[in-house]
C-alpha cells in the first residue's frame, strides 16, 4: 500500500516542481525529444490470469515476464525502442523500470506518443501487455513539463522529454 501511495503522490510533486522552472522554457517549441520511458505499472498476469511465460521452462520456473517496449507516433510509425528487461520479478519489486531511448526520438508537436508493452518470447510471438498514449504534444507546450504521465488499464508510464 505504501508503494501505491508513493507512486500516486510523486508525479504530482515533480510536476508541480517542473512548473516553477520557467527559466528552462523554450520559446516557440516545435518538437520534443523523447529520451527515456519509465514503466510505473504493468499487468502481473496475462489475460488468462497466468504467469507471462510457461512455468515448464527450466531456465525460469517462475514464468517471469521479459518486458520490452515499442514507441510509436499517431501515424503508427515506430519512432524508438528501448533495451528490454529479462525475467522480471513477479512481485514487481523493481518498479519503476527505466528504458533509455537511444537514439532519442524527435517528435513534432502535432503528434502523440504511444508506448506498447509486451512480454518478449523466445519461441513464439510476443505477448501483448497493453499500451498507453499521450495527448497531442501541442497541449503541453505552454507548461513544457519534463515528463508526461500516461496510463491505460494496467499499464502506466512516464515519458521523459526535452523541448526543442
Ligand atoms: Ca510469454
Ligand atoms: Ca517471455
Amino acid at each position: 500500500m505504501l508503494i501505491q501511495i508513493l507512486t500516486l503522490a510523486l508525479p504530482v510533486a515533480l510536476l508541480t516542481n517542473a512548473c516553477s522552472k520557467k527559466d528552462h522554457k523554450v520559446s516557440n517549441p516545435t518538437a520534443v525529444e523523447l529520451y527515456q520511458v519509465s514503466i510505473t505499472a504493468f499487468p502481473p498476469n496475462n489475460a488468462q490470469g497466468d504467469s507471462w511465460d510457461s512455468e515448464i521452462v527450466f531456465t525460469d520456473p517462475f514464468g517471469r515476464p521479459d518486458l520490452h517496449l515499442a514507441i510509436l507516433d499517431n501515424n503508427w510509425d515506430t519512432i524508438g525502442s528501448g533495451s528490454g528487461y529479462t525475467r522480471l520479478n513477479a512481485n514487481h519489486g523493481n518498479l519503476p523500470l527505466s528504458f533509455a531511448i537511444e537514439p532519442a526520438a524527435t517528435v513534432t508537436l502535432d503528434k502523440t506518443i504511444s508506448v506498447y508493452a509486451a512480454d518478449d518470447d523466445e519461441f513464439d510471438a510476443s505477448d501483448y501487455m497493453g499500451s498507453v498514449t499521450s495527448d497531442t504534444l501541442s497541449h503541453f507546450k505552454d507548461e513544457q513539463p519534463d515528463y508526461l504521465t500516461v496510463s491505460s488499464g494496467d499499464v502506466a508510464a512516464r515519458l521523459y522529454i526535452r523541448w526543442k
